[in-house]
């Protein structure tokens, strides 16, 4: 990976080459953004991080007492309970499970190939969706030079402490350093004001897959927040406010589609708050998810209309039918790999992962249960075959250095939907054997035994059932954690009790600061803040839109003039 720069030669992580490139953290203010300061990073290794080196290192047990022991007779069982240690439990199933390798740049993840399959289903389904709408995919340039990003000063300025800077090549300082892209707005609209010049131009609507640095300092998490992410990036132009509107609420429908039809994690859709909302733009729509166990909303995608802000830093213009100049509207839009964490940690369990069959890289497993000197592998392949034919993603498992009973926990581990289990009875039954990863061992239905002429019809039914009940599951217990609240103690004692809070608000922007401080409390992370102004839900508690007369603000006691949905968050 190398780059002619004039008579440089540029290039990270390439030891091949002489000259090497550094690149920093930077801190405000935004007219230093590049240079280099004394204290760059916080130590290393937080103590979350050194416990995930332990769990990642897999041998021994992990730094002290309080780590459980792994299950004996497979040693694959997971260290942690989700109840019990969420935080461990989520890094020991990520590496278990097979979706992430630890590396060694604190921060950065490796995704391996069972979590990339499950971000390119949703890639799939995403691209044809947004292509469907006219949308046409690039790639613009890693790099942003500082002149280009700091250009509209409200979009960067709360960011910049988060910005990477390439300022060295080698030995030798660059001569203008350049920013990675943290988000593309920067880069991209530059050249819409040279590609826009009549109404003819408009709309001009593209996306890019890419990844992005973020040079974040609160403690990393798998998915959830890491220093390079994978998303895409919708960049839209238009000519009026109208097609600019329609296009957020179009765009945020397909993030509620990624999420609940394919991750099976229901979301709430709303607008964010001023707080809340990207600095640069007008006004930010969210999906909001949330997760149980920690009591913490989770921003899981956002659609943002920028209004006319950078169009006018960037003097992006039209001639209208009358020959009038104006400025575009323009939206923004991204979702990322977080959503993967945000899936797993939902519908994990004690056992391992649970996948939702639309994003399963493997749906169905088949397993020979050996007997008496009877090996049903050519049974197996048949049903492979058979099954592969109708369009499931099967694979059999025939490896002869494990047993079956470590077979089943492997692949509950890895969160496989359906596992099929022959052994020579079933054969002369002409039968087979299927079991849910969804149910509880002892649940009624987890295990059935289906006829072989059936199993194609059967199996496409089992899974369109696991799909819908793992969302409708989430759901239910979603909506049990959603309380309204009136007044200030009703609004503590939900927070405290995990929950989301629905609750009437004066919207202003300093009782939202004020709450935040009020609610911060030490171990437990952020204060609570604004997840969203819900659009109207028929999942949520009543909320009687418009307000009733006279009601106050939880907070502040002044007018409310909204619902406003509060929660500890991501
Ligand atoms: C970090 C550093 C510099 C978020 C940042 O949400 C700039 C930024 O602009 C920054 N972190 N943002 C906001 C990103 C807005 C927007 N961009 C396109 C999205 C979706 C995709």
């Amino acid at each position: 990976m190398s780059e002619t720069d004039g008579e440089k030669v540029v290039s990270i992580n390439d030891l091949e080459f002489e000259n090497k490139v550094s690149i920093t953290g930077a801190e405000t203010p935004l007219k230093d953004l590049h240079k280099p300061k004394e204290k760059k990073e916080k130590p290393t290794k937080t103590p979350k991080e050194k416990k995930e080196g332990v769990v990642h290192g897999g041998s021994g047990p992990a730094g002290g007492a309080k780590k459980k022991e792994v299950k004996k007779e497979s040693g694959l069982g997971l260290a942690f309970k989700k109840e019990e240690n969420f935080g461990d439990w989520y890094s020991d199933l990520v590496v278990r499970g097979e979706m992430i390798e630890y590396y060694d740049v604190s921060g950065c993840y490796i995704l391996r190939p069972w979590s990339y399959a499950i971000w390119e289903f949703i890639k799939d389904f995403f691209d044809k969706e947004i292509k469907k709408m006219g949308i046409e995919n690039t790639y613009f340039p890693l790099f942003v030079s500082e002149k280009a990003l700091t250009k509209e000063k409200n979009h960067v300025e709360g960011f910049a402490p988060e910005v990477a800077w390439v300022t060295k090549s080698g030995d030798s300082q660059l001569e203008e350093p350049i920013a990675i892209r943290p988000t593309s707005e920067t880069v991209m609209y530059p050249i819409f004001a040279k590609w826009i010049r009549g109404h003819r131009d408009l709309p001009l609507r593209i996306n890019q897959w890419c990844n992005v640095v973020r040079w974040e300092f609160k403690h990393p998490t798998p998915f959830i927040r890491s220093r390079e992410f994978l998303w895409q990036e919708g960049h839209t132009a238009f000519a009026t406010k109208e097609e600019a509107d329609k296009e957020v609420r179009a765009i945020l429908e397909l993030y509620r589609q990624v999420y609940e039809e394919l991750l099976a994690v229901p979301v709430i859709q709303g607008v964010k708050s001023e707080v809340e909302k990207f600095a640069g733009g007008l006004y930010t729509t969210t999906v909001e998810a949330f997760i149980p166990t920690t009591g913490r909303g989770v921003q899981a995608a956002t659609s943002h209309c920028l209004g006319q802000n950078f169009a006018k830093m960037f003097e992006i213009m039209f001639e209208d039918d009358k020959g009038e100049r104006k400025m575009v509207w323009q939206n923004s839009w991204g979702l990322t790999t977080r959503s993967i964490g945000v899936m797993v940690m939902i519908h994990g369990d004690d056992k391992g992962l649970v996948l939702p069959p639309r994003v399963a890289p493997i749906q169905v497993v088949v397993i020979p249960v050996p007997f008496k000197g009877i090996d049903p592998s050519d049974e197996c392949l048949k049903v492979v075959h058979q099954l592969q034919q109708a369009d499931f993603r099967v694979k059999a498992d025939l490896r002869d250095n494990y047993s079956p009973g470590w077979k089943y926990s492997h692949w509950e581990l890895k969160g496989v939907p359906l596992r099929i289990e022959i052994g020579p009875r079933d054969i002369e039954k002409k039968q087979v054997r299927v079991v849910r990863r969804d149910l509880e061992d002892k649940a009624v239905g987890r295990s059935q035994d289906i006829p072989v002429a059936d199993l194609v019809e059967r199996i496409g039914e089992i899974l369109d059932e696991m799909q819908k009940g793992l969302l409708e599951r989430a759901r239910k217990e979603r909506s049990s954690c959603i309380a309204t609240a009136y007044n200030w103690d009703d609004f503590m004692a939900a927070l405290n009790n995990k929950k989301m809070v629905l609750a009437p608000w004066c919207d202003e922007v300093a009782v939202e600061e004020n709450v935040k401080a009020r609610t911060k409390c030490e171990g437990d992370g952020g204060g609570a803040k604004t997840l969203c102004m819900p659009f109207e839900q028929d999942t949520l508690p009543v909320v009687q839109d418009p307000l009733p007369e006279g009601i106050k603000c939880f907070a502040s006691g002044k007018p409310a003039k909204k619902w406003a949905l509060w929660g500890r968050s991501y």
